[in-house]
């Protein structure tokens, strides 16, 4: 499942450009959500059910909460099962135990449902960020026209170097994907939110 790598590949993909940029995104959306608290909630949980095959995914033992060792594990299962990089599979790891406090609201140890989504809603918001710093060259804060070409490219080229084979199936789910995850109605354009849609989309598709 290379593909959903592909995706989250970027562009200046020098290993250095990525962390700084990464791990500033993930500032910024923690100060964003921590600033706007009700905004964020309202965004994560305008996701739906798009989180559960995830949330199943990470939660072992069918319990209500996924643990510390759950998430571990997930972690690097997710890793091998998107066929992440050595030097990107470390992100969704090392993005947990950064936020830990943070995400597990309640100080109970564990993720419960709730929190697991606000922590994956900061996942994927952190990486949409990371795709407008690399793709938005107009700095309107949207990817259109010749930016989504780009995108598309870098994809394509990713996917290439990765042994992705996209069939006509792959494409047409991630058509699927992208169409669903449009909120303003207009599929040529892709707003932060529906970069960060778009994502779990894809991950969620990939593992239902
Ligand atoms: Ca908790
Ligand atoms: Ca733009
Ligand atoms: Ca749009």
């Amino acid at each position: 499942m290379k593909v959903a790598a592909a995706i989250v590949a970027l562009a200046q993909a020098s290993p250095a450009w990525l962390v700084e940029n990464w791990w500033q995104a993930a500032q910024e959306v923690y100060a964003w959500a921590s600033a706007n608290p009700e905004d964020f909630r309202n965004a994560a949980v305008s996701m739906g059910n798009r989180y559960d095959a995830l949330w199943n995914f990470c939660n072992a033992d069918g319990s209500d909460e996924v643990s510390g060792a759950e998430f571990t594990a997930c972690a690097a299962a997710a890793a091998n099962h998107f066929g992440m990089q050595e030097g990107t599979k470390q992100y969704l790891y090392d993005f947990g135990v950064k936020y830990w406090d943070v995400i597990d609201r309640d100080g109970s140890g564990g993720f419960s449902e709730n929190e697991f989504k606000g922590g994956i809603a900061a996942f994927v918001g952190t990486n949409a960020k990371v795709l407008l710093k690399a793709y938005d060259s107009n700095d309107d804060g949207i990817l259109s026209g010749q930016e989504l070409s780009d995108w598309r490219a870098m994809f394509e080229t990713r996917a290439d170097k990765f042994g992705v084979d996209l069939t006509p199936e792959k494409v047409q789910a991630m058509q699927a994907a992208w169409a669903d995850a449009q909120t303003d109605g207009d599929a040529s354009t892709g707003t932060l939110f529906e970069l960060a849609k778009f994502q779990l989309n894809v991950f969620n598709g990939l593992l239902a």
